[in-house]
């Protein structure tokens, strides 16, 4: 069987496999979209339309058991609701992944980008990448969604192999920002800095962070976003906004309240989230 862990297999023939299973096991040839949902946005599967199959992430080829409590371990294939405009529109089906695997589990970037290389092969064009994030700017209390404009990668790494020079203008398409906020005007933008975790940061890197240009910190979806580029699909990032960062108001932090803040705003974010999808 190929190996994301062998550096002689090629990941691309891994979500080639990957993509095969999913399509036989759900009956659906082809995705139109797919959907990375991260800290309280699991929601958004329900209400985006009839769930067609749902796997366990760690039966398809190349994924990993989820290592976060909190986080939803399937994979699942969604039939998208038509949107009220147009009730007759063809059927598209969005392949939902309900959990990710992170830098900071040390199995390497393989295995974090697997799933957007995987929707690539399925036929995806778009990728929703969401997640839950500490924010800078203390306007935007816990509950927050707030757009990705633009990301700085701080890991260190990148999930692309060899001489491989891809463009990042624009990583986060305009088009879908725009599109995001005919749903709801009152979306604000920020730019995304991902530390490898698992610790969240000092209020110094905070500090830092801020003073290079970024307004939020986590441990997720710039190396998702690269890998999705490289496969040609169209990004939109979504961060919901858990906890001011360390050091913005003096209180820890504590996963007890990022997973209270997404239980909270789950129904509000989730509700978004589906109206963005169903109007792609
Ligand atoms: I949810 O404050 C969540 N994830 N790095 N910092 C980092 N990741 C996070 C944070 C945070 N909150």
């Amino acid at each position: 069987m190929a190996d994301l862990d062998d550096p002689m297999t090629d990941p691309f023939d891994v979500a080639r496999l990957a993509a095969q299973y999913l399509a036989e096991v759900t009956g659906v040839a082809q995705h139109d979209v797919a959907l990375v949902l991260g800290s309280g946005w699991g929601g958004a599967a329900d209400l985006l339309g009839e769930t067609v199959a749902e796997v366990p992430s760690h039966e398809v080829p190349g994924f990993m058991a989820p290592a976060v409590v909190g986080h939803v371990g399937t994979i699942r294939s969604i039939r998208i609701a038509a949107p009220d405009a147009a009730p007759d529109a063809p059927a598209r089906h969005a392949l939902v992944l309900g959990s990710r695997t992170h830098l900071y589990e040390g199995k390497g970037v393989r295995p974090v980008v697997h799933g957007v290389r995987t929707a690539a092969v399925a036929g995806a064009r778009t990728v929703v990448l969401t997640n839950g994030c500490g924010g800078l700017n203390p306007a935007w209390g816990p509950g927050t969604p707030v757009l990705i404009r633009d990301h700085i990668n701080l890991t260190a790494t990148s999930p692309l192999e060899g001489a491989t020079f891809v463009d990042l203008t624009d990583l986060y398409s305009p088009r879908l920002r725009d599109l995001a906020r005919t749903v709801d005007p009152s979306l604000d933008e920020g730019v995304y800095v991902q530390f490898r975790g698992p610790h969240y940061e000092t209020p110094a890197e905070v500090r830092m962070a801020g003073r290079l240009g970024g307004d939020l910190v986590g441990m997720s979806t710039t190396l998702e976003a690269i890998a999705a580029r490289h496969a040609g699909l169209e990004v939109l990032g979504l961060s919901l906004v858990t906890n001011l960062a360390a050091g913005i108001t003096g209180e820890p932090l504590s996963h007890g309240e990022v997973i209270e803040a997404g239980r909270e705003a789950g129904p509000r974010i989730s509700a978004l989230l589906a109206k963005i999808v169903q109007a792609l």
